[in-house]
């Protein structure tokens, strides 16, 4: 589902851009819009994070037990195994049912579990983490496979741990129906392994499972009523279809854009960077890589250049970088025909920032607000080797690399398009 949705985003994109190329829009910028106006003036800049605020980082089903080809339960002796994604700053949960139980499943603690303990990544048998809980969505019977599983609805339960709701059933110890088994394999991917031990009491179904931030309870809330997002099928009857598909829907890349530098430059100044060239080594490392403008600002300043940053989301009274829905107001006062440069990372990236590219773009008249959108693109400033986009991990390794368009680097990660993060909009102040 993602899949499609993302290649149908990419299509719009693709269509959007085809309409016109950047040197027919060059053209038109460097036509005066008001003839006569004021040749110089204050322009207003608005950069905005139009990220669609994703709940979740990433989401999937595992259907298919391990050596198997199609769908089903995980019998005693069978796994199910997963992959996925995931930083120091993320949590998993997950959700698998109790198949020989009315509303039983196992799964972590409401808010799941931590990946990296420090800057090591968590590995080896987790187990002790898994919990067998009650969805308390129906009346309980006794657990096995000859008994009937017709326990009436119930409306208003909670989900507890089953041994906090004392039904006097014995499902076992967690420890011995499933084995639970998480391995780091490299680039902050991870894979887990449910084992349901030959000494099983149950069946297990597919397992749901989302990776998520501190803080957040995706699957259910301890003492509280289901969500009715789809735990309630998964615990009683096993289909994780409803469950998977409102968590797909929730789960996806979100960045912040960190604060933005401007500079305003004669055409023929490349003051930020050159396109296949290293990193000047004047600020923009620190800029594409901590989101930090200031020792980048200094240098331009220093160097003579009419320069700024903001750092201020606008109805904010802090500085940070903005979020999904926040945006950055900024004043300059160029010149038209000046070009003006600006620069701002990509926050969850390691040294990706977004650009008008090296040589800016023209000022031109006209007191409508104009979408410059199309001129930035994202770069990659070549001085951090990059990872999983959203997951990086907590060692940073250097890149002798040179500055260039994320696109040029293929570093084969699925990086989202510039557009569907931020919007940039220039308005002359007359
Ligand atoms: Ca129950
Ligand atoms: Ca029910
Ligand atoms: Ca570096
Ligand atoms: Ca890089």
């Amino acid at each position: 589902m993602k899949v499609v949705r993302l290649l149908m985003g990419l299509t719009l994109a693709a269509i959007l851009f085809a309409q016109c190329t950047k040197d027919d829009l060059t053209d038109d910028m460097q036509e005066p819009v008001l003839k006569g106006a004021e040749l110089s003036g204050m322009y207003t800049v608005t950069v905005e994070n139009v990220s669609i605020p994703y709940d979740y980082f990433e989401s999937g089903v595992q259907p298919v037990p391990e050596g198997k080809t199609s769908p089903g339960p995980a019998l005693p002796g069978e796994s199910y195994q997963f992959s996925f994604h995931a930083g120091p700053q993320h949590r998993l949960s997950f959700g698998t049912m109790y198949g020989w139980s009315n509303d039983g499943f196992f799964a972590f603690g409401d808010m799941g579990i931590s990946l990296y303990n420090g800057d090591n990544p968590v590995t080896g048998d987790i187990t002790s983490m898994v919990q067998l809980w009650d969805a308390g969505t129906e009346v309980n019977q006794e657990p096995g496979a000859d008994n009937p599983h017709n326990g009436a609805n119930v409306t208003d339960g909670m989900v507890m741990q089953m041994l906090a709701v004392g039904d006097g059933f014995n499902y076992g110890s967690v420890e011995t129906n499933l084995k639970v088994t998480l391995n780091y394999d490299g680039n902050n991917r991870f894979t887990v392994t449910v084992d349901n031990l030959e000494g099983s009491k149950t069946p297990i179904s597919p397992v749901v499972w989302v990776v998520h931030y501190a803080n957040q309870t995706p699957l259910f809330t301890e003492g509280e009523m289901d969500y009715g997002n789809g735990l309630e099928e998964v615990a009683e009857s096993g289909n994780p279809e409803l469950l998977a598909s409102y968590l797909d829907m929730h789960s996806g890349y979100v960045s912040p854009i960190a604060p933005v530098l401007w500079v305003l430059h004669n055409k023929k100044d490349k003051p930020l960077f050159t396109k296949g060239m290293a990193d000047y080594n004047s600020g923009l490392e620190i800029l594409a890589e901590t989101g930090n403008p200031e020792p980048l600002y200094q240098s331009l300043m220093a160097a003579g250049y009419e320069t700024g940053f903001e750092a201020m989301p606008a109805g904010s009274a802090e500085n940070g970088p903005i979020f999904p829905g926040q945006k950055y107001v900024f004043t300059i006062k160029g010149e038209v025909g000046q070009s003006l440069s600006i620069a701002t990372m990509l926050g969850a990236s390691n040294d990706v920032f977004f650009s008008t590219g090296d040589k800016g773009i023209k000022l031109s008249n006209g007191k409508a607000g104009k979408d410059i959108t199309h001129f930035i693109e994202l770069y990659d400033a070549g001085t951090e080797v990059n990872e999983y986009p959203g997951a990086k991990g907590p060692v940073d390794a250097e890149e002798d690399g040179t500055v260039q368009t994320l696109k040029d680097v293929n570093d084969g990660f699925s990086w989202p398009e510039a557009p569907q993060v931020i919007r940039v909009t220039i308005k002359q102040n007359v």
